[in-house]
């Protein structure tokens, strides 16, 4: 069996305390390997070979940091594809996703972030007989905790910006997806990344997670994942003064109205609904229909639906593959059950699916698709984060409006019509971090990325994340 292996110091290390995690592949629901369940002791490890690190990483010119973080995104390309076979195996998602999408964005954040600190700058207001400006430093020492569904995608966006500002990182990848990180270890190794500038701990969020939130001397932590341990985060981390950056869940709705491009709408929607079995925090996963088109789109949606293929995420054609492990299968079934108590007519979908073959005990589910259900129920005010979606109706843009915000998320919102002053209405009113009109998931990195409500703290992105990444300091010169 595969062992994973800490990554400190620029070594490799077996966790001190010889405690492992299982790792399965989602498709099979088969163990293939196992990474270390690291405890405070090997945290401690990367923070003393973080810290002894820190004074040549933050002293070296930007142009060398940024020399170093190309070098290793060309390493990735020169592994795209093994990258993109682990990320499937690991996660469950369709090979062909990650190579469109995960693996190219992975490599896109490295070069993004490697190229952006040469472009950032920061204010100066001048006076008469004073100047003020604004000086950025590195912070030292940062925590980063990403999650299973994008794994290499959100790992990197989250250290490519740290590095590029100067900071030593120690960062923890999901327990559920370690592969690629692991992968990712060795090409900076390749790249001549100097030792201890980032340190990989695998393990448990309760142990490994909680040692780094914990620790008193990494300064800031950003972290992608659930709003319950997004909300235990903030309170552990609170009486330290961390600088905090949470990216939590979502409840997005897709919004139609009727004078929307249509054949592009369904298109769209079913893609927001179940790209990567619906396990990304932006999906669309509340679908609000003007009533003039509702059974109309329905129609045309519920049929689309019916064409995605269910199955290996290594046959060539599947759109969906096996969600992440068992409990995260049985929480979705569950969701679906529940939608069923609260009066909700499945339209299509709804159970789970055992493909012939190597896949017969993985972890697949039909893409459902709900319709019935008022906006107050569970089902259309919890992340399920599968692929789940529901229908609603809604008769008037104030309607829409009241629809969409009326849950305890503010992450994403799409709107689809054709009105340029309605479209614009739509933005103002919707309180989510992020309105895409007539599109989904177009992403362009220089823009702030995070969510309202209790889908978090902060932003990424841009500018905006190598300002989290480092101390701020008011210059004040009179002359
Ligand atoms: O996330 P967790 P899970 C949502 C989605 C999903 C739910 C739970 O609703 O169903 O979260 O998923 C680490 N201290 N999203 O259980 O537990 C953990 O090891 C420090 C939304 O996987 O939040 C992992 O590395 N760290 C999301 C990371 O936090 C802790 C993406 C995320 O795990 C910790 C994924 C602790 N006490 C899930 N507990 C999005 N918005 O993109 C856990 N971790």
């Amino acid at each position: 069996m595969k062992e994973l292996l800490n990554y400190i110091a620029g070594e490799w290390q077996k966790p001190i305390s010889d405690m492992w995690l299982d790792n399965a592949e989602p498709a099979t629901g088969k163990v293939y390997s196992r990474l270390p369940d690291s405890t405070n002791e090997d945290v401690d490890m990367a923070v003393e070979a973080a810290k002894k690190a820190f004074p040549m990483w933050s002293s070296k010119s930007v142009e060398e940091r940024s020399r170093i973080l190309l070098a290793i995104a060309h390493e990735m390309k020169s592994s795209f594809d093994a990258l993109a076979e682990a990320e499937s195996r690991d996660q469950g998602k369709p090979l062909q996703l990650s190579k469109v999408m995960d693996i190219p964005r992975a490599i896109q954040n490295i070069e993004f972030f490697a190229t952006e600190i040469l472009h950032f700058a920061s204010e100066s207001h001048a006076a008469k007989g004073v100047v003020n400006y604004t000086a950025h430093s590195p912070i030292g020492i940062v925590g980063c905790i990403s999650p299973w569904n994008l794994p290499l995608y959100l790992f990197t966006w989250k250290i490519a910006p740290a590095l590029a500002m100067g900071n030593c990182v120690i960062a923890k990848p999901s327990e559920l997806t370690p592969l690629t990180a692991t992968m990712f270890a060795e090409l900076c190794m390749k790249a001549g990344l100097p030792p201890g500038v980032l340190n990989i701990v695998h393990g448990s969020g309760k142990q490994t997670g909680a040692a780094i939130v914990d620790h008193p001397e990494i300064k800031a932590i950003s972290f992608t994942g659930g709003t319950v341990t997004g909300e235990h985060i903030a309170s552990v981390a609170a009486p330290t003064f961390k600088k905090l950056s949470l990216e939590l869940g979502g409840k997005n709705p897709s919004i139609i109205f009727d004078d929307c491009d249509f054949e592009e709408a369904v298109h769209q929607a079913v893609r927001s609904a179940f790209t990567n079995q619906g396990e990304i925090c932006l999906c669309g996963s509340r679908i609000l229909i003007e009533n003039s088109i509702y059974d109309q789109f329905r129609d045309a949606f519920v049929n689309k639906v019916k064409q995605l293929t269910v199955g290996d995420p290594f046959e060539d054609g599947i759109n969906v593959g096996a969600l992440v492990s068992k409990s995260h299968w049985e929480k979705v079934l569950s969701y679906i059950q529940l939608a069923k108590e609260e009066g909700g007519t499945i339209l299509c979908g709804g159970n789970s699916v055992s493909p012939k073959g190597r896949c017969e005990q993985g972890w697949f589910i039909e893409p459902t698709v709900i319709e019935g259900l008022d906006n107050a129920c569970r089902t259309n005010q919890e992340e399920i984060f599968g692929p789940v979606v529901t229908l609603q109706r809604f008769s008037s843009e104030e309607e829409a409006i009241a629809l969409a915000n009326g849950t305890r998320y503010g992450l994403a919102a799409n709107v689809w019509t054709q009105h340029l002053a309605k479209a614009h209405r739509m933005a103002h009113a919707l309180d989510f971090g992020i309105v895409w009109i007539n599109c989904w998931l177009l992403r362009d990195l220089r823009t702030p990325f995070g969510g309202m409500k209790d889908s978090g703290v902060g932003r990424e992105g841009g500018f905006e994340v190598l300002r989290f990444f480092s101390e701020t300091k008011n210059v004040c010169v009179k002359f």
